[in-house]
């Protein structure tokens, strides 16, 4: 398939040590992606489920010690352990190719590596970067296959040339006490053994697009973000792009894909999805910033999907789809999940592949869950009703905002906006999320999850916040930072603000704020809405008293939560920012006038 001699070097190395039985070339082709599903199907890696009620959809299900991203297996290799940073976990290169190829050796022996030569972003385009990808997983090549653009024009375009990310995959035995997903940004290559989950197999995504990504982004001038991409359409046909960092889990697929509520729909308003989890920013020539989504598929979690909190996700993953440790209703070999609708079926397999009894089900003991609470779709962008145009237009879209946000009970205001790019960065850089009931562990912990990248830049923290703020100084004309909670609680604990589609109003009063067409108050944390101007028309119990009350800034909690912003800067270490310390300074002055 290809000349390339770095290409073909490194897969006979890769596969000297592997030893698999065989070696395929992915070629991106329909007729190979249908063998490889009938492969799987033979095998039991895949079941096949009803082709009338879900063309084209398959159900795997994963090991059961082997269902979500492991942070404490996951670490970045630079040569220095200071590049890596303090919240990064560390190892030596050497030291980490000699372990892991101890466990690489002879993995793929009966078996064979797929090599699948992969693009993040548009083949060709200015912002694409290439991938190859070696794994013996089946489930792995057809996920690729959806969630990035795979093929032989890959390799065509990529020529004779060294640059691209050489990603090895091996499921190994699956042993939880050998699983690695390392990272050699100096390399540009990621080693991936002993898992089978999305998370950590799929490089393309958060190994790829964002850990060794924002370590290139930080050498060549761009930037590489946990962000989703969205667009809102003016009845007069304009529209306005939003990228949005949220921590997983805080809705970033259910924003991506919002519904406007009824009145903004019959006044001609529709909001389009670019992307629901990575952002890749460069300046543009006319001083803006540009955004890409770099995927091509989502890769959702199912439980709690469903036709009110997000209808667009449903019908993507109506076909075309491969689901992951979810339910399987046996009575019409479909699918089920927690929180898809109220008929949990009799007849079914739960996501260990045990029979499941629904009447067991309670709400407050996972194990009783048919579905893994972290089951994902892997759905094709292309299914997404509300897919924007501009999704595979190489250019990308100019950002007007950029939007924080988190889960707090308290502290943060319904929305804020920052007072520079300055200090719009430090209020990234203090991002929070509050653990809930529903979590394992203690409710209300505080997680400081930086632009909610804690887990996948792929070099120091406080460097990467230089690199924020050299950005503001390399865009002329930067998107506004604007920080969003739609998680505060009033006394009992319930959510005062509405959410989904009702967020619209707040991004709304976000993009008028952009366009100067709306006044604000100065607080000590930034600017807050006129309670009058967060457009409450036709919601139900919400009253400009309950917005009043989302919108107050409360010093006390505002101040206790300093404390725990300086113990983490002092873990992140020396190379914080100057800066974020002054904005840090100046915040708490404020506070304390
Ligand atoms: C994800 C995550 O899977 O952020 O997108 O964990
Ligand atoms: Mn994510």
């Amino acid at each position: 398939m290809t000349q390339n001699k770095y290409v073909l070097n490194w897969i006979n190395e890769m596969a000297e040590m592997t030893c698999p039985d065989k070696i395929v070339w992915i070629d991106g082709t329909e007729a190979q992606a249908e063998a490889l599903r009938a492969e799987a199907c033979s095998t039991g890696e895949m079941i096949k489920l009803n082709q009338e009620l879900l063309p084209n959809c398959y159900l795997h299900r994963t090991a059961v010690n082997d269902v979500a991203r492991v942070e404490g297996r996951t670490f970045i290799c630079t040569s220095k352990k200071e590049d890596a940073g303090n919240i990064n976990n560390w190892m030596a290169p050497e030291e980490c190719y000699a372990k892991l190829s101890k466990l690489y050796k002879g993995s793929m022996k009966g078996r064979t590596m797929y090599v699948i030569p992969y693009s993040m972003s548009i083949v060709g385009s200015p912002f694409a970067k290439y991938g190859i990808e070696l794994t013996d997983s089946i489930y792995v090549v057809l996920n690729m296959l959806i969630m990035t653009r795979v093929g032989t024009n890959v390799l065509e375009a990529l020529g004779e040339s060294g640059d691209f990310i050489k990603g090895l995959h091996a499921r190994a035995d699956i042993d939880e006490e050998n699983r690695y997903i390392c990272h050699f940004p100096e390399d540009n290559t990621i080693w991936s053994v002993n898992s089978g989950y999305g998370g950590n197999v799929l490089l393309g995504k958060k190994c790829f697009a964002l850990r060794i990504a924002s370590y290139l982004g930080r050498k060549e001038g761009w930037m590489a973000e946990h962000m989703l991409i969205l667009g809102v359409e003016y009845p007069n046909g304009e529209t306005k792009y939003i990228c949005a960092a949220f921590p997983s889990a805080c809705g970033k697929t259910n924003l991506a894909m919002l519904i406007p509520p009824e009145l903004y729909r019959n006044n001609g308003y529709k909001v389009w999805c670019v992307g629901d989890d990575i952002a890749w920013l460069r300046v543009g020539e006319d001083g803006r910033l540009w955004a890409v989504n770099p995927e091509n598929g989502f890769f959702g979690v199912a439980p709690g999907t469903n036709l009110n909190s997000n209808p667009n996700a449903l019908y993507t993953t109506m076909k075309d789809t491969i689901f992951t440790n979810v339910v399987h209703n046996l009575d019409n070999n479909s699918v089920w999940w927690e929180g898809l609708d109220k008929n949990p079926p009799t007849n079914a397999i739960d996501w260990k592949g045990n029979v499941w009894d629904c009447t067991k089900y309670d709400k407050k003991d996972k194990s009783t869950c048919g579905a893994h609470p972290n089951s994902r779709f892997t759905a094709l962008a292309a299914n997404c009703p509300c897919l924007s145009s501009e999704f595979n237009n190489p250019k990308g879209v100019p950002v007007s905002a950029i939007v924080f946000g988190g889960r707090r009970a308290k502290t943060a205001p319904l929305v804020y906006q920052s007072t520079s790019w300055q200090n719009g960065a430090f209020v990234g850089s203090i991002m929070a999320s509050e653990t809930t009931a529903a979590a394992a562990g203690a409710v209300g912990v505080v997680r400081r999850d930086p632009m909610a990248m804690r887990p996948f830049v792929g070099y120091d923290m406080g460097d990467y916040w230089a690199h924020w703020l050299k950005m503001g100084t390399l865009i002329p004309n930067a998107p506004k930072i604007f920080h969003v909670n739609w998680f505060r609680t009033d006394d009992e604990g319930n959510f005062i603000w509405p959410g989904f589609g009702d967020n619209m109003r707040v991004l709304m009063w976000i993009l008028a704020r952009c366009e100067g067409k709306v006044e604000a108050d100065i607080t000590p944390i930034g600017y807050v809405p006129h309670a009058e101007d967060i457009d409450i028309e036709g919601l139900d119990g919400v009253t400009v008293d309950t917005i009043r009350e989302l919108l107050t800034v409360d010093k006390e909690s505002w101040l206790a939560d300093i404390d725990n912003i300086k113990e983490f800067y002092a873990q992140v270490g020396d190379r914080v920012p100057q800066a974020m310390y002054d904005e840090l300074a100046a915040l708490e002055a404020r506070l304390k006038a």
